[in-house]
């Protein structure tokens, strides 16, 4: 059979522009409503009958038999075992991207996730105290989708925070474990892993069960049904995010290569058949050269039919008047990944405020950092780089506010507590605050 990859080829000279851009653009997160009721389903049944229920679903939904919660935990010897079994390329692999993915993160802690505090002219003291989270839940999905990657990304900096609890769960079909999976989490210092998916391993790590402990927070990505257990479940634990399908936006002047490009467009359209793949460029000529590359690349492409769908169906090639109009549509769409392939990215770089991550430069291609470069690549999709960021040790802190105040600075503060206490019609506010002055 053959694969055709017809990314939309738009301009925004055209009149149709607005249109046709609004068209390709438009993702819908709806669940399913069929999806949410099981999954409400799920997890009320979780809560009340605890392991039993998560191993009756277990053997439904995985065909993964087992007579206890216990025999469904993989030990550290076990994890230990799958990273020796490995080959030597892929542990040193797994290692080197641990390393530098924790150096990544340990500067980031430094930068911002210390705690801090000043004293006023009165002595009095104010501060902000971080501390990690007590324990945490990293979901991984298991099925179509299985990424080592992804446990290092959710771990390490749940470690780095200080984490003193990381429970994995993986959903773990027919009973096939994933070896490089295990390893991961031998490398990323997960504490207990679970054979588990679905809702029904959202819903124990959220109410615990007489074997799995109650997290405080969940973290990872997961299918249609862990997203929304996880919507459910928030607010009885924290989540991090809900991530929608992969997308990278390519910024390019023409300088690079075309079929580099081609194949960090196919980098992430063949993570799945909605992914989003788009590249804007000045240069109508350059488009075609990638076109043409796209077309000659695509045949040798083990997951062409998933590429080629993703392309046709959400892909987009975008003739800019300039790199400024290219910059300024970027931040329209504010995709989880930007490439600026441009002979000097620095050029362009202030100009670009919303995106997950930002990859400078020709050499830097969007893979680099899905496995190795350092920062995270669990990253806002879906136009939500407007608002949030990348998951980094501050999703596994959090923050308290320390509050010393003496002797003199309470003559000042009680007075003024006082008279906003009186306004809100609370005497006893205003009277703990009066009572401590001279
Ligand atoms: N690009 C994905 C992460 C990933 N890529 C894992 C390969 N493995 C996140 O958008
Ligand atoms: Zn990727």
């Amino acid at each position: 059979m053959e694969f055709v990859a017809a990314p939309a080829r738009l301009s925004t000279a055209d009149a149709q522009f607005e249109h046709d851009f609004a068209q390709r653009l438009h993702w819908s997160a709806d669940t399913d409503a069929a999806i949410e009721q099981r999954v409400a389903d799920i997890l009320a049944d979780v809560q009340a009958r605890g392991d039993d229920a998560v191993l009756e679903y277990t053997a439904r939904f995985d065909g993964l038999q087992a007579d206890s919660m216990a025999a469904l935990e993989l030990t550290k010897q076990e994890l230990k075992a799958a990273f020796d079994s490995l080959p030597a390329a892929e542990r040193e692999a797994l290692e080197s991207a641990a390393r530098r993915v924790r150096s990544y993160h340990e500067a980031q802690k430094k930068a911002n996730g210390e705690s801090w505090s000043y004293r006023d002219e009165d002595g009095t003291l104010l501060g902000q105290k971080v501390t990690p989270l007590d324990r945490v839940g990293i979901y991984v999905p298991g099925g179509k989708a299985a990424y080592p990657s992804s446990v290092l990304m959710n771990a390490i900096p749940a470690h780095v925070a200080g984490v003193q609890d990381i429970i994995m769960v993986v959903p773990t079909p027919q009973g096939q474990k994933n070896p490089l999976v295990l390893a991961a989490a031998y490398v990323a210092g997960v504490h207990r892993a679970f054979t588990v998916g679905g809702a029904q391993a959202v819903a124990a790590l959220a109410y615990g069960t007489a074997t799995v402990p109650k997290v405080d927070k969940i973290t990872g990505p997961g299918n249609a049904y862990v997203a929304s257990a996880k919507k459910r479940v928030f607010g009885i634990v924290g989540i991090d995010m809900i991530a929608g399908p992969s997308e990278i936006l390519v910024l390019a002047d023409g300088t690079t290569p075309p079929d580099w490009v081609a194949m960090d467009l196919f980098s992430q359209a063949e993570h799945d058949e909605l992914a989003q793949s788009i590249l804007l460029c000045p240069d109508a000529a350059y488009l075609d050269a990638v076109q043409a590359a796209i077309d000659r690349l695509l045949p040798e492409m083990p997951r062409k039919a998933i590429i080629a769908k993703s392309l046709s169906d959400r892909g987009a090639l975008i003739l800019t008047k300039d790199m400024e109009e290219a910059c300024a549509i970027s931040n329209r769409i504010a995709p989880e990944h930007l490439e600026v392939s441009s002979r000097d990215p620095h050029r362009w770089e202030p100009l670009l405020r919303h995106a997950g991550a930002i990859f400078l430069g020709a050499y830097t291609s969007e893979s680099l950092g899905d496995y190795c470069a350092g920062p995270n690549h669990v990253l806002p999709t879906s136009g939500t780089a407007r608002f949030s960021s990348p998951l980094g040790v501050y999703d596994f802190q959090k923050r308290s506010s320390i509050i010393e105040v003496s002797e003199a600075g309470a003559q000042i503060l009680g007075k003024t507590a006082a008279v906003l206490a009186y306004g809100e019609g609370l005497q006893g506010h205003a009277r703990a605050a009066e009572m401590r002055l001279k």
